[in-house]
């Protein structure tokens, strides 16, 4: 494992093939790590083409996703943010099950759910000017669930375009895991930034305190996709089943569909009684 300085914290750093126990014990343990070359040019440029497509086809949808509750919280004159990527950009179900990603939520996550979900699957680009965000808990959507030695989800910030200190690469204060998301955030002198390359992923717990930094660029755009994995036992941020309804989920992995909603936690998330992967049966 090598590791990335700044200031006086430094963020775990694993090259491919990811030990999945330095993997593990990052994440819990210090809240973060960068994986580097998780996702390939070609995926890059496969997901920034048919998120172009996307705004072609669809300019609807993005004047929506400027004006929508998560949205605004992006600052809507210097970032753009669409979500639920998985039914409406085709390469985003193959990415979200990445098996080393998938694997360490699924992990990570199995003390509290034997099920995982996915909770956010968001396309983000922050522009010259984008301000920087203030430190936050990604838990922030269940802000009286406290967390404690095992977390409830897990963000990936994958990196579709380099991330620089002066493009605002994200920050996030290690070892600021555990309690509420509205806890009183930690001050900027514990905060590092995960610059990476392009394909690189900081993988962290969603209890950490982390922000987008500010673009003080002229020109340079950072892109992500941003997906997120939690215990499937809370109500996910995004509404997947509907976005992906039964006719359209049909057509996709089953690992994708349970992580989608098609599948139950004991007896949550059951459908005329059973398992909603039969709502997914053809006849
Ligand atoms: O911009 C980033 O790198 C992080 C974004 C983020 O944390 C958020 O939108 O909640």
């Amino acid at each position: 494992m090598t590791e990335t300085t700044a200031g006086t914290a430094v963020i775990p750093r694993l090259k491919p093939p990811y030990d999945p126990a330095e993997l593990d014990d990052a994440v819990k343990n210090r809240g973060a790590v960068i994986l580097c070359d998780a996702y390939t040019e070609q995926e890059c440029d496969t997901l920034l083409g048919q998120i172009a497509e996307h705004k072609r086809s669809h300019p609807e949808e993005w004047e929506y996703t400027t004006r929508s509750m998560l949205g605004t919280y992006q600052g809507p004159d210097t970032a753009t943010a669409l979500h639920l990527l998985v039914g409406a950009i085709p390469c985003a179900a193959g990415m979200v099950v990445h098996p080393d990603i998938l694997g360490c939520a699924r992990r990570l996550l199995k003390p509290l759910s034997d099920t995982v979900l996915l909770t956010l699957t968001e396309y983000i680009e922050r522009r010259p000017g984008a301000p920087a965000q203030g430190l936050h808990r990604d838990t922030v959507a269940w802000p009286h669930m406290p967390v404690g030695e095992h977390p409830i989800m897990l963000t990936a910030i994958a990196a579709m375009t380099d991330f620089t200190a002066a493009n605002g690469a994200t920050w996030v204060v290690l070892d600021s895991h555990g309690g509420l998301a509205s806890d009183a955030a930690p001050g900027w002198e514990g905060a590092v930034q995960a610059e990476m390359n392009r394909g690189d992923v900081l993988l962290f717990r969603a209890d950490l305190f982390h922000a987008g930094g500010a673009n003080t660029t002229d020109s340079d755009v950072r892109h992500f996709f941003s997906m997120a994995y939690q215990v499937a036992w809370l109500r996910p941020i995004e509404n997947s089943t509907l976005s992906v309804p039964p006719r359209v989920a049909a057509e996709l992995a089953e690992d994708v569909q349970e992580l989608l909603g098609y599948s139950h936690e004991l007896v949550l998330g059951l459908y005329k009684g059973g398992d909603p992967k039969n709502a997914l049966r053809v006849s």
